[in-house]
């Protein structure tokens, strides 16, 4: 349509922190092909947990989405059957890299991701703040590896699988359906909602680089 997009709106007014989100030193340095492989390795086992969480927020929305009998059902649903698909695709990466993840224990600011994610399946969370906040979930990753791939990249070819995951054009595309989704649903909702909408975009970012932050921390 030609109706301005709300999110479009909230990436450039929150540019700043989208770009630490999005262009952080730790994708950065794999696709400058620097990046410390224990430090891949830690981000690997903490997002298989994250992704073990991220299932439960995603059927929360799939729950509010089927409530209100829209016909997004198709794309949440499609999203969730792609988790399933993610964590097997995890537990063979891992084996690769020799970590054995029934060992792994969430670290802090992953406890932390875990438990915004929960607050998200109380009912009297709209559809519309769900949404938009699984949108702007999956586009940081979409944004962040889809750069590890793009032109002059030195992306060391054993990443090249993570980066293609969240980079692909058909992962894009499945964020540009979230957006979409996102954009009229904020339309369709009161005022507060989307207040609570763009605060719990911010939130995102800030938990984002907090996850990149602990997977690239020293100790
Ligand atoms: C921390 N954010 C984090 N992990 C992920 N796997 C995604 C977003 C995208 O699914």
């Amino acid at each position: 349509g030609v109706e301005a997009s709300t999110t479009a709106a909230w990436i450039e007014r929150h540019r700043q922190m989208y770009e630490r989100a999005t262009r952080h030193p730790f994708t950065v340095s794999i696709r400058d092909g620097t990046i410390d492989l224990s430090t891949f390795k830690r981000w690997l086992s903490q997002d298989y947990l994250f992704v073990r969480e991220f299932v439960a927020f995603v059927a929360s929305v799939l729950l509010k989405c089927c409530k209100q009998h829209s016909s997004d059902m198709e794309i949440i649903l499609g999203g969730v059957a792609s988790l399933n698909d993610e964590l097997s695709w995890f537990k063979n990466e891992a084996a690769k890299w020799g970590i054995d993840l029934a060992s792994v224990s969430p670290l802090q600011s992953n406890m932390e991701y875990h438990r915004f994610l929960q607050s998200f399946t109380e009912p009297e969370i709209s559809y519309a703040v769900a949404v938009t906040t699984f949108w702007i979930i999956e586009t940081v990753y979409q944004d962040s590896f889809g750069f590890c791939i793009e032109e002059g990249n030195k992306t060391p070819p054993e990443l090249l699988g993570t980066c293609q995951r969240w980079g692909s054009a058909e992962f894009k595309q499945y964020c540009q359906s979230l957006q979409r989704i996102a954009d009229r649903s904020l339309a369709n909702a009161p005022a507060d909602a989307v207040k609570s909408a763009e605060e719990a975009f911010i939130r995102v970012l800030e938990l984002e680089i907090g996850f990149w932050e602990m997977s690239s921390s020293k100790s």
